[in-house]
């Protein structure tokens, strides 16, 4: 875990968040700053700054936080398939929009009309 990361601080439970999972290797938790109706983030809770930093190690933890991705949209609020469904963004890199780097997909749903934000 990296000290001054905010999402390993909230993973270690040091900064509060309104949290909707935890397991051993993850933590979902609602974005502070809501882009639609359901709005969650998805951390692992080992420090990887982006998506840009997965290597062909890491198939099988990635797998299954996809999964959750998928069971955590739809516990969560999204509608359910086919009409409903949601959009998994995870902004890597600066010019790809990315504020926190501690790797974090957002989920979200709800809805629509709701902004591409995120
Ligand atoms: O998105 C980073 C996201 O993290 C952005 O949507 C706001 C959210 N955020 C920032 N601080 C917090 C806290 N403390 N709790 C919950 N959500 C937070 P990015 O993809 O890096 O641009």
């Amino acid at each position: 875990m990296s000290h001054d990361c905010l999402f390993c601080k909230i993973a270690r439970h040091e900064i509060p968040a309104r949290i909707v999972h935890e397991d051993d290797e993850f933590l979902a938790f609602h974005d502070i700053n809501p882009a639609a109706p359901v709005h969650l983030l998805l951390i692992p809770k080992h420090h990887l700054a982006s998506l840009a930093d997965i290597g062909p190690d890491d198939g099988e933890w990635l797998a299954r936080m996809l999964r959750l991705a998928s069971e955590l949209a739809f516990a969560n609020g999204c509608n359910p398939m086919p009409a409903g469904g949601f959009r998994l963004v995870a902004n890597t890199g600066t010019e790809g929009g990315q504020e926190i780097d501690h790797l974090h997909f957002h989920i979200l749903g709800g809805q629509r009309p709701w902004s591409n934000r995120a």
